[in-house]
């Protein structure tokens, strides 16, 4: 990153945009990293200052606070997710096609230098393989989300190639986090039940047992994050997105792996909506192309996960 320009996070008080934040701060210092939500200056969640208002369908806004602060690389993680997707199909469209558009949009105009947009593994759908679902397969999403997040990957492939925007981006499995809870994918089961494990040793599953769904724990999706953004762009091949995988599981087997720390843990499960959206998905991700351009290589096995979740809420394990 040049020495005197900013990045700025657009979606800071999400799920990832918390925990990156802090990452971004640790490394360029706290004044260099302005975390930016819609929520108000005053009701926001975590995120210490520089922080801004913000809503990235206001594209003049937007590109009034890029001009402004002198950034010169965003972070744009705002989306509706594969659940309320579903519920809300225009508004996710809205937000996920628009708000993306926006934003590669100023960045061709103000000429930052890079832009990072996560993609999801929801841009696979039913005709996808099931395992080891490869970089190049047969996508055709079946969820407004995942329609939007495919979409989205050709725009930055788009932008590349047609204005040289170095834009990054990574097909993000199921994020496991203990800082901020997740808001309305389908892959959120695997958060809360952690939460319910803990307070109740109860937890009625909205999924089967045996729904296989690739996930990551956050640490290593950050790490992810910043070793995509730090490669040379003569390494980044793939201009879409990248397949990136961190361990599998069904609800049966994370229960199980939860057990072993909460012996009276138990699961009962009552599938809903979000059912079909998983089957639609791919159970396994491989990452092959991420791991020979960059490096990619995951830390956390369900096991290290499990342990560090539960050490993280303060259990003794
Ligand atoms: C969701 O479940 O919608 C997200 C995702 C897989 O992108 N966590």
């Amino acid at each position: 990153m040049n020495k005197t320009g900013k990045i700025l996070v657009i979606g800071a008080c999400g799920q990832i945009g918390s925990e990156l934040t802090s990452a971004l701060r640790e490394r360029y210092g706290n004044a260099q990293v302005i975390a930016g939500d819609r929520l108000s200056a005053g009701s926001h969640a975590g995120q210490a200052q520089p922080y801004v208002q913000l809503d990235v369908l206001d594209k003049a806004h937007l590109s009034q606070i890029v001009a402004d602060e002198n950034i010169t690389q965003i972070y744009h993680l705002a989306a509706v997710l594969s659940a309320t997707g579903e519920k809300e199909p225009q508004l996710a469209w809205q937000i996920n096609m628009q708000g993306l558009l926006n934003v590669l949009d100023i960045a061709v105009s103000a000429g930052l230098e890079k832009v990072f947009w996560p993609s999801s593994i929801a841009v696979f759908g039913p005709d996808s393989p099931k395992k080891n679902c490869p970089q190049q397969a047969v996508t055709e999403p079946t969820t407004v989300y995942g329609i939007s997040k495919c979409a989205g990957e050709y725009w930055c492939n788009y932008y590349h190639q047609k204005f040289g925007l170095d834009v990054r981006s990574l097909r993000f499995p199921g994020l496991i986090s203990y800082l901020a809870a997740p808001g309305g994918g389908t892959t959120d089961y695997a958060v809360d039940i952690f939460h319910k494990a803990v307070e109740t040793a109860e937890y009625e599953c909205y999924l089967e047992a045996d729904t296989p769904l690739p996930m990551m724990y956050m640490h290593d999706a950050i790490r992810a994050t910043l070793e995509l953004m730090d490669a040379n762009a003569e390494n980044i091949g793939v201009r879409t997105s990248y397949n990136l995988a961190g361990l599998s599981f069904t609800p049966a087997e994370i229960a199980q792996a939860i057990k072993k720390h909460i012996p009276g843990f138990r699961i009962s499960y009552a599938p809903d909506f979000r059912q079909q959206i998983a089957e639609s998905w791919p159970g396994s991700i491989d990452d092959s192309v991420a791991r020979k351009d960059w490096g990619w290589k995951p830390k956390f096995d369900l096991e290290a996960m499990v342990e560090e979740m539960l050490k993280g809420m303060k259990i003794t394990v």
